[in-house]
């Protein structure tokens, strides 16, 4: 008896820049493939993140797609890190040109999917209550989109607008005449500060953990500079995959303790000036040295110190934990916020938020009465957006269930005991410490091509081997204890979740290690994964 054919031959669930390339991809090898967006529109992460001042940190003829030469001739990118609006513009572009969105269905979000073994295929279920069998399911669920509400107590209660940087309405919010609280300083609350700082009456900064915030020097482009990149883009983009980052940041040496202290400042002087992720990358020991580290924490906090004209406070911003133990924040004119009047800094590491009141938020038993209440709080990294979707895959088992003492995944691409299932930038893949542009072409061009693959070979299944899958995770979680980062708490070990294991999300190895290994896998006959 000949099975059921599924419905399609791929749902894709996301329409962000993962899922959007996915979907090209899959329908150039001739797949029928379903999206499914729970936004309104295309562009996943620069869809939701409309706060004020939301902007991408990594230069923007880079952050975008690089697999169609035409589409990064003909796009303008105005400035040097563009704005969300103009992210979002570029997404519809793309929508638009390849002719996309027939096969998205937008506001429909995907609650549950299982793995029926018998069938050979998936059953997705959507909040429309419908239900959709697909051969592949491929998770172009974003890395940072699945929102983090902190658990105050008293936040229903509080009489005021509240809004979550990472949901901000689509209108915007007007904060003229408005006393406004922000909690949180990662790079949302770094971003949105300053600019709300310009309208509100009053701005209470809520801060649990001060961060490194380099200057950015946003700028318009420069016709020259446009037209240069455009001419050497093959080049440039080849340079930048060879990169640890997927970035091409130039390395000026080996270790911050070879040189003398005046030649590493002018380094460090020069970086400051250009602004921007660069300085990170200044030299090559900062996550393996704490001396060498500290040399870059310390000429960092000594600017801080230099712009923020009340010492107290200059002391509060300066960070204690290692530079790039958490995220590097890129920020326009955020530590010269707090010289405004209408600015206060109420430092919450020692002495957390109380509660939230109806009027405001309550610290140490003094209200800070606020009319706006701004949760700048971040997002359930990676492995949040996966976890929030009732998965099962062979014999009922469940993702969320798997993946309770932390992520289990080979190259953070498939899952041992869920058959055909594909992630893109899932746990245990460089992502977040990457471009996630190239990072996303990669796994998408990847999965792609196992596809391929398959149907050239007659397999209709794929699975990773758990032995496969544990040394992965084994090697991942190695490399990720090496470096300072496992030195403090961050979203990259899930330790900004209450109860959620501490343990590595991305792979720090590198972009460059982490590729060849992926396509040493698929040259030698996908090595790790079983195929049937
Ligand atoms: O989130 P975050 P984000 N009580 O987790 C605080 C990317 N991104 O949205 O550090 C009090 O970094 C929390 O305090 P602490 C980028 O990769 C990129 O800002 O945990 N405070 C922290 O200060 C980035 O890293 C761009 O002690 C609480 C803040 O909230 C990632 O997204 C722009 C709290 C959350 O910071 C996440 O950034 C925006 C509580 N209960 C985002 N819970 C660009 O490209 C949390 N906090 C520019």
């Amino acid at each position: 008896m000949t099975k059921k054919a599924p419905d399609f031959d791929a749902v894709v669930v996301g329409a962000g820049f993962a899922g959007m390339y996915m979907l090209y991809r899959l329908r150039e090898l001739g797949l029928s493939v379903r999206v499914f967006e729970t936004g309104a529109d295309v562009g996943g992460t620069w869809y939701w993140n409309r706060y004020p001042g939301a902007r991408v940190d990594t230069e923007t003829m880079f952050y975008s797609y690089q697999f169609s030469e035409e589409l990064q001739q003909e796009w303008d990118w105005p400035e040097r890190y563009p704005s969300q609006a103009d992210l979002h513009k570029y997404a519809c572009h793309v929508a638009d040109r390849f002719e996309l969105r027939p096969d998205i269905q937008f506001e429909t979000r995907v609650d549950s999917t299982a793995w029926d073994e018998e069938a050979g295929f998936w059953r997705v279920e959507t909040g429309d209550g419908a239900s959709t069998t697909a051969r592949y399911c491929i998770m172009a669920t974003g890395c940072l989109s699945a929102v983090n509400y902190p658990e105050f107590d008293g936040l229903d209660d509080f009489a005021g607008e509240t809004y979550h940087t990472a949901h901000w309405p689509d209108g915007g919010v007007n904060f003229t005449g408005k006393r406004v609280a922000v909690i949180g300083t990662g790079s949302s609350g770094v971003q949105s500060i300053p600019v709300i700082a310009e309208q509100a009456a009053a701005l209470h900064v809520f801060q649990r953990t001060a961060n490194y915030v380099i200057p950015s020097r946003n700028r318009p482009m420069e016709p020259e500079e446009v037209a240069e990149i455009r001419a050497n883009y093959p080049e440039l983009r080849a340079r930048a995959k060879k990169s640890f980052s997927g970035n091409y940041f130039p390395v000026a040496g080996p270790s911050a303790l070879a040189i003398s202290k005046e030649e590493r400042d002018r380094e460090y002087e020069a970086r400051w000036a250009h602004g921007g992720l660069v300085f990170m990358a200044a030299y090559a020991d900062f996550q393996t040295s704490d001396a060498a580290n500290e040399t870059a924490s310390e000429f960092i906090r000594n600017k801080i110190r230099g712009i923020v004209d009340d010492p107290e406070i200059g002391e509060l911003l300066a960070p204690k934990q290692a530079f790039l133990c958490k995220r590097l924040c890129v920020g326009t004119d955020y530590y010269e916020t707090y010289n405004r009047d209408n600015v206060s800094l109420i430092d919450i590491s020692e002495r957390p938020i109380d509660r939230i009141t109806p009027e405001g938020v309550c610290v140490d038993g003094q209200v800070y009465e606020v009319d706006v209440l701004v949760l700048a709080t971040g997002f359930d990294a990676v492995t949040g957006a996966l976890k929030r979707i009732d998965i099962k895959g062979m014999d009922d088992l469940k993702l969320r269930d798997k993946w309770e003492d932390g992520p289990r995944a080979y190259l953070g691409l498939g899952v041992a005991g869920f058959p055909n299932l594909f992630m893109i930038t899932g746990p245990g893949s460089p992502s977040v410490l990457t471009n996630m542009i190239p990072s996303i072409e990669q796994h998408v061009d990847w999965i792609t091509a196992c596809i391929e693959h398959m149907r050239s070979h007659d397999k209709i299944r794929i699975e990773p081997e758990a032995e496969a899958e544990k040394s992965w995770v084994n090697h991942v979680n190695e490399v990720g204890d090496l470096s300072l980062r496992a030195t403090c708490q961050s979203w990259y070990f899930g330790s900004n979740i209450p109860g959620k294991a501490r343990v590595v999300l991305p792979y720090s190895g590198g972009f460059p290690v982490y590729v060849r290994k992926c396509d040493e896998v698929a040259a030698n006959g996908y090595t790790g994964f079983a195929l049937d």
